[in-house]
């Protein structure tokens, strides 16, 4: 039987893993599409063929004839719908962050450990990107010796409308923590997080962090939601032996008027595509195998905790050390 999936929010996100549940995913029903704004929700429903549309999310959790729940409201509302769906036993995709706040981190791990069983997937979808997934295997097949540092460059073209206060660091650099603890396996022990002179400090200006890992690998970061000229994620692993970089998906170049050119898309959605298919499609089946795939609630908290103390970090203009709690062996393995 079809898995029936409800998806949370009719925005730019919304509205794109409704596509992806409809047209790329196998298994699926996509029976409710839910946003605050009907008309929004009716018109995702209708272009995606789900089955209704609704504006209460906590009723459409609740609603037995949903058996799983893709959540890709305002980042505020994650902790709230999560464990709504943890409490009716529902699995559940959520968008990143888990939540902004550590927390209710604590409380979406403490929630789901009294389930006894894992729900949470959490939306970090590079981790089934396949430029980071080679990096991360040649890394692993010992080619490059020793992982020293990892260079990340993070680029928007502009910061969406609806970006305000520090959410460079809690909404945007949480792809970059989560992506580089799990290419280095290994947990943060710092941050310092630096403003370049003379950049106004708009929501989505220009920062550059430096992370260390409990094996004194150094991780930069830059992240620039106001880039102006293209959505552009770049990585490098350096090694003792070699280095090895991301290459992001490109599939045409211009030779015209003695110019040899390529694109950049204008937002995520086109360089992150197969990594979004990669991700609900195994999300679906990890409901159905039992066996959790990507990031869970755990990763979730250690990429919020690393965000709130880069953002204390970046108050502070000091280095801030970043300590977790103990990791529950609820999510070992
Ligand atoms: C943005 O905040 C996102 O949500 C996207 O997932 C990310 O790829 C983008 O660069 C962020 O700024």
């Amino acid at each position: 039987m079809a898995l029936r999936v409800a998806v949370i929010g009719a925005g730019i996100m919304g509205a794109d893993h409704a596509r992806l549940l409809a047209s790329e995913v196998p298994g699926v029903k996509l029976e409710v599409i839910c946003d605050a704004d009907e008309t929004r929700a009716r018109a995702v429903a209708d272009l995606h063929g789900a089955n209704h549309v609704s504006t209460d999310p906590l009723s459409v959790i609740a609603d037995k004839a949903i058996d799983a729940v893709l959540i890709a409201a305002p980042d505020r509302f994650h902790a709230e719908l999560t464990l709504a769906a943890i409490a009716a036993g529902k699995p559940v995709l959520c968008e990143k962050p888990l939540s902004p706040e550590k927390k209710e981190c604590l409380a979406i791990l403490a929630a789901e450990e009294k389930a006894g069983k894992r729900l949470v997937q959490v939306g970090f979808m590079r981790r089934f990107d396949p430029s980071y997934v080679e990096v991360k295997s040649i890394l692993n097949a010992g080619t490059l010796g020793r992982a020293m540092m990892f260079h990340c460059i993070h680029r928007n073209v502009s910061a969406p409308s609806n970006f305000e206060g520090h959410m460079a660091i809690s909404s945007s650099a949480p792809h970059e923590f989560d992506i580089a603890r799990w290419m280095l396996d290994a947990d943060f022990t710092s941050v310092t997080v630096y403003r370049p002179g003379g950049v106004k400090a708009v929501p989505g200006a220009a920062l550059f962090m430096v992370l260390e890992t409990a094996a004194g690998q150094l991780v930069n970061i830059e992240v620039n939601n106001n880039a102006a000229y293209g959505y552009d994620v770049r990585g490098e692993v350096v090694g003792e032996k070699g280095t090895a970089s991301l290459r992001s998906p490109i599939n045409a170049e211009t030779n015209a008027a003695l110019q040899n050119l390529t694109s950049y898309a204008a937002d995520w959605r086109p360089r992150f595509e197969e990594a979004y298919r990669r991700q609900n499609i195994a999300w679906v089946q990890s409901i159905s195998s039992g066996k959790p795939a990507g990031a869970n609630a755990w990763d979730g908290y250690w990429a919020t905790l690393t965000a709130e103390a880069g953002i204390q970090a970046l108050s502070s203009k000091q280095t801030v050390a970043i300590s977790a709690v103990p990791k529950p062996k609820f999510y070992a393995a």
